[in-house]
């Protein structure tokens, strides 16, 4: 028996116990649990009160069922929900007697919306979109997988693969017809105007792109510095809860600490890290040997160094020679100047530089107003990108690739250039999970939740 002859069911809510719990099933004996279940079929898209029974006839509990008859359902197959009490016993029960049920197995995770895709309910683009929103921390997050979710880059690509179609069917009409094998100029011309104009669009979808992709990840800022300066009561300022130990002791971090912010929706991660200095203390060392390589990776740092002293270039290794221009992944360095309650006169310095009393809060506002811009910038325009996945723009550059070096091809052979497009509407037959996709099909969905 093939996979998809199997009816799945999972939970489709969250984490029990809850208020409520939702459980789906789709396929082909979803009307049989409904049967078994909850007695006699009810009306199709209709809530229905039902006490549920398991087989033998015990109650199980009391509940609203929902009927979806395919195709004109989420999976496209046949579903059912069963909306229950979302108490661990309960879905106990209730799973218990589904899978009592012929043909009926758990779902594995992202199986329901691979069985959407699989009948055309949604590309692959809105499957990626599906999933971003599922797990959309920010409400920019949340636009940008919606946007996904309701098929912009997908019915861009589908336009693009046709057209990309029509002008190949123009040329190899133009092959057909030509006996000496040079294809007439007038059937020509209009394919190559074509194919230019598709290079564009998909390009300028290219280079609108900003960094829309990492607003999946967010934005990695790690503060670093020297010990005791007031690393650890930043991050406590920023995060507004104690996620670290503060105390009078120099080296009291050891370990990386992280935060998720969410900064005017843009997501953020910050982290806390050992302070930097030559210790003989293997414990101490490691911590330095983290803060190093995360302050590296990150794609900004604050250097925290207390008001009133010079910025220590030798201790600053993350400054590189330049001293303050980025770090040597090619973040940025701020420097923040902290514990100005001191009353060390603070000239705050050139661009870029920040005083505050991390203790006090004074001067937080501020640096998380320029967090903001900061971020801002670097995700660039995300409001209108379309690509959000290296996967999308991986095939979308080849497409892009294959349309100019068709172009380029037209001079020296029809055929090479059709070549050319049969390998760009490929690409994006790909993009849109069309062709050829088993592989990247198992690596999308494993990544899902069940009951999704
Ligand atoms: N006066 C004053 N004291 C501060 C300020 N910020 C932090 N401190 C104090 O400085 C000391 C060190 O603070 P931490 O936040 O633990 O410093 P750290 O940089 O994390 O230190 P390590 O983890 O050891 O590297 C603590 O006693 C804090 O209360 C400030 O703005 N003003
Ligand atoms: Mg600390």
């Amino acid at each position: 028996m093939h996979p998809r002859d199997h009816t799945i069911f999972a939970l489709s809510s969250g984490r029990p116990p809850s208020a409520l719990a939702v459980v789906r099933v789709s396929g082909p004996s979803a009307s049989l649990a409904l049967t078994t279940l909850a007695g006699k079929l009810p009306a199709p898209r209709q809530a229905s009160r039902r006490l549920l029974h398991d087989g033998a006839g015990r109650p199980i509990d009391d509940s609203v069922v929902l009927w979806f008859p395919g195709p004109a359902s989420a999976t496209g197959e046949d579903v059912a929900e069963f909306h229950v009490h979302g108490g661990r016993a309960v879905l106990a029960a209730l799973l218990t007697a589904m899978s009592a049920i012929p043909n009926m197995r758990a779902a594995e995770p992202g199986e329901f919306t691979r069985r959407a895709f699989e009948n055309g309910k949604l590309d692959l683009t809105e499957a990626e979109g599906l999933d971003d929103l599922i797990h959309a921390d920010t409400d920019r997050q949340r636009r940008q997988a919606l946007r996904q979710l309701q098929g912009l880059l997908g019915n861009r690509a589908r336009d693009w693969r046709e057209r990309i179609i029509e002008a190949s069917a123009l040329i190899e009409a133009g092959i057909d017809f030509s006996d000496e094998g040079d294809v007439p100029a007038e059937l020509m011309a209009p394919a190559v105007k074509a194919i230019s104009v598709l290079h564009d669009e998909i390009a300028e979808v290219l280079a609108a792109q900003g960094q829309a992709e990492r607003l999946r990840d967010g934005l990695v800022v790690a503060i670093a510095g020297e010990p005791n300066v007031g690393k650890s009561t930043l991050i406590n300022q920023l995060a507004r809860r104690d996620v670290a130990i503060v105390s009078p002791h120099a080296g009291t971090t050891r370990d990386v600490i992280e935060v998720q912010l969410d900064l005017d929706g843009y997501p953020v991660t910050v982290i806390d890290t050992a302070g930097i200095r030559e210790t003989d203390d293997p414990v101490e060392q490691e911590g330095v040997r983290r803060a190093r390589a995360r302050a590296e990776d990150a794609d900004l740092v604050l250097w925290l160094v207390e008001a009133g002293r010079a910025v220590d270039q030798a201790a600053m290794p993350l400054l590189g020679k330049s001293g303050n221009a980025s770090s040597p992944s090619g973040g940025s360095v701020w420097i923040v100047r902290n514990k100005i309650d001191l009353g060390a006169v603070e000239d705050v310095g050139p661009r870029g530089e920040f005083g505050i009393a991390a203790s006090r809060g004074d001067g937080i506002p501020e640096l998380v107003d320029a967090l903001v811009k900061f971020a801002a910038d670097f995700f660039g325009t995300t409001e209108g990108a379309l690509v959000t996945r290296a996967r999308q723009r991986d095939l979308l550059r080849r497409a892009a690739d294959s349309l100019r070096r068709s172009l380029e091809l037209v001079e020296e052979g029809e055929e090479l250039a059709a070549e050319e497009l049969r390998a760009a509407a490929y690409a994006l037959g790909r993009l849109l999970g069309r062709v050829d996709v088993e592989d990247v099909l198992g690596a999308i969905f494993q990544k899902f939740c069940v009951g999704k």
